[in-house]
């Protein structure tokens, strides 16, 4: 037996992203907890006659989830978007101190548009996020009406932006940025002080790879 989904290698060492997360957190966070989700997902599919798409982000967009048998449905969207997030946040992400850490002039004016400048942006996901409660995401999403227009928006557990089910509550869009808002992506540094944690991570975020998530986008509205 084959499994489907594997665990992506980080682009950077464990300890790379200190001392935003710490190694041990980093260990944990992505070597179990992601590890966990995939193994699960997999364990799941074997059982299931459910359709699992090569790219697991098309399990997301293309709503494969939703075709599992009612019994596992729950648990095949919650794994299937704990890998699929987690990914997505493990590329978003790079080392302190790096140079050339700026956001690039494209989204850079799309933001200002959209939000006034980038610190505006970054105070307005900041208590969007500080909102949301219990588990989730926060997102940075591109409108699927207009590629100039850009919300930020959270989910719960590991929901994800192009889940179908977002169309009702006007909150899909194709995400170009996240945030982990789970207690297990900061409480071993941060404890209580959620607020720390969400002030912290924009000294790890990779502008460049978030700039390129928007392209990539843009590309579908061509
Ligand atoms: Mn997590």
């Amino acid at each position: 037996m084959s499994m489907r989904y594997s665990l992506p290698p980080l682009k950077y060492a464990y300890d790379a992203l200190e001392p935003v997360f710490t190694a041990e957190m980093l260990a944990l966070h992505h070597g179990k907890h992601h590890a966990a989700y995939v193994d699960k997902l997999n364990e799941l599919l074997q059982n299931l006659d459910c359709p699992a798409p090569e790219n697991i982000d098309n399990f997301i967009a293309d709503g494969h989830y939703s075709r599992a048998p009612e019994l596992h449905r729950d648990a095949v969207r919650f794994n299937a978007g704990g890998h699929v997030n987690h990914t997505f946040f493990w590329n978003i992400l790079k080392p302190c101190g790096e140079t050339n850490n700026y956001l690039p002039e494209d989204l850079a004016k799309v933001i200002d548009g959209v939000f006034g400048s980038l610190s505006k942006f970054k105070e307005k996901f900041t208590a969007t996020a500080l909102g949301h409660l219990g588990c989730g995401w926060a997102w940075l999403n591109v409108s699927e009406k207009n590629p100039k227009e850009l919300f930020i928006s959270t989910t719960s557990n590991h929901d994800h932006p192009q889940m179908a089910e977002n169309r009702a509550k006007k909150t899909f869009g194709f995400p170009i940025f996240t945030l982990d808002l789970w207690e297990h992506a900061y409480y071993l540094l941060y404890k209580n002080r959620k607020a720390d944690y969400f002030e912290s991570f924009w000294k790890i975020v990779d502008w460049s790879v978030v700039a390129e998530n928007y392209r990539k986008v843009l590309a579908e509205f061509d």
